[in-house]
């Protein structure tokens, strides 16, 4: 029966014809009898079911194990035939529709294929549970390239090849929700690249960064257990030869607020918990990234006064609400862990001074306005702590970094998420080159972040009374703070913090910071040739094994997954400048064209080579090419490269 299966080809030709922009949206699809559909039941859920008879606009169906059912045929959606199944990149599927890209995902999750991809994109679901897919093993299997199936290592592989072959600096973004393994991802991705460039010693530093800021940077939410509350890119640099030299830290905006208050369930972060415990294990790591034996001293300190600091306690003083700090052992310890007078601090959190006119007054604080100071004076001064932290780190990694070589970032950010927009420009992202700093901003103001909750929880301007009494503490660090605090507020673009007021200033100062580091940010990682690793988190639970296609249906369609894979099969991913395809493989030439201009070179390149017309096409500045096409000039460049380099060594070795 000719019918019975959808013929596939590799251009997917049967349903080039996308098979579903909506749900229920059937395209082009006529049922036919024989044929395996999907049809959505009552619980929202498709199910794979084969069509019996159809009759008019309506059809007969079977599924799960013998229920018949009489469907409306615009209600089905062609399924791929089973020698497609659990195909490793989706690309591969004759249709395209989302229960089919859903059962395919679920089709190798259920079988420890966590990994697969999505055109240029790898698609990573979170397993919940140790999968042995990871060290050295496979780390050399991919190395070697016995092994290509889908992975982290294999992403990160092409990465180190790619800035060697290339002379470019490499990115690898890695988005996805809260809890659907972002960071996990971020530290396998640098543990391929720090047995591949390894040598020096340096790659176990950096791999040691990572338990150092998730307990300073991480903590237990309703999402995730061990939710990262910053963002963090970590720039890995490489010698010309292809080893590791150093690497830098770039992380933004912390959540502050987690210092003082979290919902029920929630926890702060992992570092008070470890202190409390008495010396743990990740904050001895810090001997790893050469922070001396004072230094770490002064930096349990500082956490502890953070700790102390949220059990003073107000009691009332007059009639008018106003406070002041019940001096008990929680404001003495404080005072005594930053190095300053108890009495400074106690005017410190229940008064402030102000000028009004030009006369110097000062006002008592209330109860409300007392605690808001104590809050941000622990915020500040923990937000302080992990930037002098990153610092440390930072100084540490860049011994011996070499600045001639180049480098692979790694960014592993929250909210990182809505790529949806450049889908909607007709953008293709599969290789964005960040041209546009602008609309990239724009994007991250449309992302959607705790919304209301990220601001307010990140109001967080001290006043310069505070300010003051760290600048004239004893200690080292929060003098250190104190003027860090007091030059950041002066480069602000709304000038001195202390001098705005209102709570709309404090907010635009945050967004201000926000952008300025997004802006930064971009600008890190528009030189680089880019790499997408899209998390999923199958279930709310963190439980191994819970597949939830609705959840994960949100989620693909939230980055425009399946966008990427359409735009990846109809359209041409790879993209060179004629100068690059030219110097890259003029040489190659047999007919002596080298000194023309780069289009004409490239247009005699795609000659020589045979490149079918349908395979390529030309722009005034690029070439563009289908997959698969520029590994077929690799080959005979390296095949070339090869030759010449035996007739070298011949020559060498004859005595003439
Ligand atoms: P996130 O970085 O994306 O959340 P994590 O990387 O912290 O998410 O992952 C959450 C949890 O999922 C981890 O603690 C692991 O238990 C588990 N997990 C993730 N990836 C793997 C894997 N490959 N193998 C085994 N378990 C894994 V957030 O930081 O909250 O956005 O802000
Ligand atoms: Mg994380």
């Amino acid at each position: 029966d000719e019918d019975a299966n959808p013929s596939v080809s590799p251009q997917g030709s049967v349903l080039g014809s996308w098979g579903n922009k909506k749900w229920g949206d059937t395209g082009s699809y006529a049922a036919k009898k024989k044929h395996h559909s999907w049809f959505q039941s009552s619980d929202g859920n498709w199910e794979l079911a084969k069509i019996l008879s159809i009759s008019g606009t309506e059809s007969l169906i079977s599924y799960s194990e013998g229920k018949v059912l009489k469907v409306n045929s615009d209600c089905l959606l062609p399924a791929n035939p089973e020698i497609l199944d659990g195909v490793d990149d989706l690309m591969q599927l004759s249709y395209l529709n989302e229960p089919s890209v859903l059962y395919n995902l679920q089709y190798r999750y259920d079988r420890d294929m966590i990994y697969s991809k999505a055109g240029p994109v790898l698609v990573a679901i979170n397993p919940f549970k140790k999968i042995p897919l990871y060290g050295n093993d496979y780390i050399e299997a991919y190395k070697s390239k016995s092994k290509d199936s889908p992975h982290v290592y294999a992403i990160a592989d092409t990465a180190i090849r790619e800035m060697i072959r290339d002379e470019v600096n490499q990115s690898i973004v890695i988005s996805g929700e809260s809890g659907a393994g972002k960071t996990e991802t971020a530290k396998i991705a640098m543990q391929y690249l720090a047995a591949l460039g390894g040598g020096s010693g340096i790659e176990y530093e950096i791999l040691k960064t990572n338990p150092i800021l998730e307990a300073f940077g991480n903590a237990k939410t309703s999402r995730n257990n061990n939710s990262s509350r910053f963002g963090k890119l970590i720039e890995i640099h490489f010698s010309e030869t292809g080893k590791i030299s150093g690497a830098q830290i770039q992380t933004f905006l912390l959540e502050k607020s987690r210092v003082v208050q979290c919902t029920e369930g929630e926890r702060s972060y992992h570092s008070f918990y470890q202190l409390c415990a008495g010396a743990p294990p990740p904050l001895r790591a810090l001997d790893a990234v050469h922070v001396s034996k004072e230094n770490q001293e002064n930096a349990f300190t500082m956490l502890a006064a953070v700790l102390w600091l949220g059990n003073v306690t107000f009691s009332i003083v007059d009639n008018e609400n106003h406070v002041e700090p019940v001096i008990d052992e929680a404001l003495l310890n404080v005072s005594k862990l930053i190095g300053c007078e108890a009495d400074g601090l106690k005017l410190a959190l229940s008064t402030r001074k102000m000028k009004v006119g030009n006369e110097n007054i000062v006002q008592k604080l209330t109860l409300s306005q007392a605690i808001d100071t104590r809050d941000t004076l622990a915020k500040s001064i923990y937000s302080c702590l992990f930037d002098w932290l990153v610092e440390q780190i930072n100084k540490s990694l860049a011994a011996g970094k070499c600045r001639t070589g180049r480098s692979i970032s790694i960014l592993d950010i929250y909210g990182f998420e809505s790529f949806d927009e450049y889908i909607q420009d007709g953008i293709d992202w599969a290789k964005m080159e960040f041209e546009d700093n602008q609309d990239c901003l724009n994007l991250f103001e449309k992302v959607t972040y705790d919304t209301s909750g990220f601001l307010e929880k990140n109001r967080d301007l001290l006043h310069l009374d505070s300010i003051k009494l760290l600048s004239s503490c004893t200690c080292e660090l929060p003098q250190a703070f104190a003027s860090n605090m007091l030059s950041s507020s002066e480069k602000s673009v709304l000038g001195p913090l202390h001098k705005s007021g209102g709570a709309d200033s404090q907010k635009l100062s945050v967004a201000t910071k926000f952008k300025g580091q997004l802006f930064q940010l971009m600008q890190r990682l528009e030189s680089t040739t880019p790499h997408f690793i899209r998390c999923i988190k199958p279930n709310n639970s963190q439980s191994p094994g819970v597949y939830h296609q609705g959840l994960v249906l949100q989620q693909l369609r939230c980055c425009g997954v399946l966008e990427v894979v359409r735009i990846s099969r109809s359209g041409f991913p790879t993209r060179l400048s004629h100068q690059k395809f030219a110097r890259r493989y003029g040489f190659l030439l047999l007919e002596h064209v080298a000194l023309q201009d780069p289009l004409s070179v490239s247009v005699a390149i795609l000659h020589q080579f045979d490149i079918l017309p349908e395979m390529y096409q030309i722009g005034y500045t690029k070439l563009f090419f289908r997959t698969g096409q520029i590994g077929k000039l690799e080959d005979a460049r390296n095949r070339t490269l090869n030759s010449i380099l035996r007739v070298q060594s011949c020559f060498r070795g004859h005595k003439f």
